[in-house]
């Protein structure tokens, strides 16, 4: 058992208040699936900005919370049987929440198996894969003459749209009702937006996928988790 005022974390990024969600984040479209799922489950959370610069990524404080050097991370002061919990990775802590609060996650188990099945395509898929696409077609992979990275994400992130755009045919949301799948999704087709790519996807002749994410960012709760913390400030 620990004390948010004693762990290592509150030396760097101290807690103003400790019997709330404790939030290391960066709103990036992994940071902010934690955000826009305290937003929408109506949990009081206190946001701390963590950046991706190994400055904050890589201090020893940060590493104590996540030894994996990435946001997002949480600490529930009032974790299982009362005890605080610390959690990092954002397809755990959706989970967590999700379980915490009852909500957003299928209310029969079958539901439930379909809303962990798509969180996991995106975590093990869509991420990984736009996360890449991202590198070598906006970032420093670009530099790259060798096409085939490039030419592999292209392709690999077509192909994930196509299985998105199917699977929204003749339903609101990926799993059927609103859910934690859809807060790990979406911000992922958002970033085709942010790492210039939507035309090298094709993304406008996805019809679905194109009214999913805007019926998502029509959210109240995902508008306030987008910008939670802020960039700056
Ligand atoms: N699988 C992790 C991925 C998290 C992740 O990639 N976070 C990035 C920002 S989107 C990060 O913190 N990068 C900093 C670094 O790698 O140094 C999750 O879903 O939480």
């Amino acid at each position: 058992m620990f004390d948010i005022a004693t762990h290592p974390i509150s030396r760097r990024w101290p807690a103003r208040h400790p019997d709330r969600i404790q939030l290391y984040s960066f709103p990036t479209p992994n940071g902010v699936k934690a955000s826009i799922a305290l937003e929408e489950l109506g949990l009081p959370y206190e946001a701390h900005r963590v950046t991706l610069s190994d400055a904050d990524v890589k201090s020893p404080e940060f590493l104590s919370l996540n030894p994996n050097n990435k946001i997002p991370a949480i600490i529930d002061p009032d974790g299982p049987d009362g005890a605080p919990l610390a959690l990092f990775e954002s397809g755990a802590i959706l989970i967590y929440l999700a379980e915490k609060t009852g909500k957003l996650i299928g209310s029969t188990a079958a539901d439930k198996a379909q809303v962990i099945q798509w969180l996991m395509f995106q975590m093990g898929g869509v991420g990984p894969m736009f996360g890449q696409l991202g590198f070598f077609w906006k970032f420093a992979g670009k530099e790259i003459e060798d096409p085939r990275p490039r030419d592999r994400y292209v392709a690999e992130a077509k192909r994930l749209l196509n299985v998105v755009e199917t699977a929204l045919d003749g339903r609101d949301w990926i799993a059927g009702d609103y859910s934690i799948a859809d807060i790990a999704l979406a911000p992922w087709l958002r970033s085709l937006d942010f790492y210039g790519a939507r035309e090298v996807t094709g993304w406008a002749d996805h019809p679905n996928a194109v009214a999913y994410l805007e019926r998502f960012l029509n959210r109240p709760a995902v508008q306030k988790g987008l910008v939670t913390p802020p960039r700056e400030g």
